[in-house]
């Protein structure tokens, strides 16, 4: 069995509603998706990167460009065996970690079908079903808000994180917290803050939040140390722990006590699962983030985030939040307890709807050997 094809797919999907964060907004989500084929099988994968270098410094376009002229190559035309084994055709690229974990992905689905097991299976994972928290951007006013902190606790939903920045935040959590009393909620500020802002923090720290997610620079791991060390609440990172390595050293420093394990982030699926396996030696929770994916990605989260140490709610919502029509059938659906079902079919065990590819796909190449 050889891999005898990968092809790119840019696609755009218009999200149900724009999703506002510290570092901007964002209404049509654009991906790149991965399909690789061999002997009869095909695989998908997600590649989470953004239009623009917001989030991290990847985009669309140094995603594509990294993919076709770097990875794809060193995979291509090869025999099909274990993605980690794939994967160190690639270790010589540094960075670039969403491109990586996107073609590595569609290997996982490939070879786990190739094996006849789930990709839960493939992963080592053991749950069934995953906890579903939902994370609400910033809105254009607090009533806004109310509202849809109360339609996802109606909805099920375990955990409520609320994104915010400086102006949106201690207020805003304050209000929720009047009106929805002790519901598990968590502030994500994507990197808004800096030690000068520490009056805002220890103001926040009063309100029993499950955590303070990413408060500053992407790549910073020591004022998150020196801040860790003055508040009560739990620090989660997100963008500072861009490897198993950075893990291991935010956790050596102190840097927080929770990670949000994101496989575009850290490389892909083979990392992810080292810094869960990394945290749950050293007692540390970790939950799945999530990038806005389509029903692909999702499907990869939802297997990986059945791993045992993902003992948090995660970033997971249901399909319904993102799109109007995923790209994957069946769509994912919250049970009426607030968990996910983990699929048990082969690989992703979803069925991506070609159809519904090709209506949101703006351009696409194919690859042989
Ligand atoms: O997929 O439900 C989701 C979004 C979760 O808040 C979310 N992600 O920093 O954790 C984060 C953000 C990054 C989103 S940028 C597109
Ligand atoms: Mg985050």
């Amino acid at each position: 069995m050889k891999l005898e094809r990968v092809e790119l797919i840019l696609v755009e999907l218009p999200l149900v509603e724009p999703f506002e964060t510290s570092f901007g907004r964002e209404s049509l989500r654009p991906c790149v998706l991965v399909k690789a084929q061999s002997d009869g099988l095909v695989g998908w994968g997600e590649c989470v990167a953004g239009s623009g270098p917001w989030y991290s410094y990847e985009t669309v376009e140094t995603a594509w460009h990294v993919l076709r002229s770097f990875l794809i190559p060193t995979v291509l035309g090869r025999p099909l065996e274990h993605p980690e084994t794939m994967a160190r055709g690639w270790a010589r690229v540094r960075g670039h970690p969403m491109a990586k974990a996107g073609l590595e992905a569609a290997l996982w689905d490939l070879w786990a079908q190739a094996q006849g097991i789930s990709l839960r299976e493939a992963l080592g994972g053991v749950k069934e079903r995953v906890e579903s928290g939902i994370s609400l951007g910033i809105q254009p006013s607090l009533e806004a808000l109310l509202e849809r902190v109360e339609r996802a606790l109606a909805r099920g939903y375990r955990r409520v994180k609320l994104k915010i920045r400086p102006g949106w935040d201690v207020q805003v959590v304050k209000a929720v917290r009047e009106r929805f009393g002790p519901i598990p909620l968590s502030v994500d500020a994507n990197a808004a803050y800096t030690l000068s802002d520490l009056d805002t923090l220890k103001a926040l720290d009063r309100f029993e939040l499950m955590m303070i997610e990413q408060p500053f620079r992407y790549d910073d791991l020591v004022d998150h140390a020196e801040l860790q060390k003055q508040l009560r609440t739990p620090i989660c990172l997100d963008e500072s722990v861009p490897s198993p390595e950075a893990a291991r050293q935010a956790l050596k420093l102190g840097s927080g006590r929770i990670i949000n394990v994101k496989p575009g982030r850290v490389g892909g699926l083979a990392a992810a699962r080292k810094v869960h396996d990394l945290c749950v030696e050293r007692g540390v929770p970790v939950w799945c983030g999530g990038m806005l994916e389509t029903g692909i990605g999702r499907a990869h989260n939802v297997a990986l985030a059945s791993l045992p140490g993902f003992t948090l709610p995660n970033d997971l919502s249901e399909s319904a939040r993102y799109y109007r029509r995923d790209l994957v059938e069946p769509p994912f659906v919250l049970n009426p307890d607030g968990t996910l079902p983990v699929p048990r079919g082969p690989g992703i065990g979803v069925e991506v709807v070609e159809e519904r590819v090709e209506r949101a796909t703006v351009r696409r190449e194919a690859f042989t050997p």
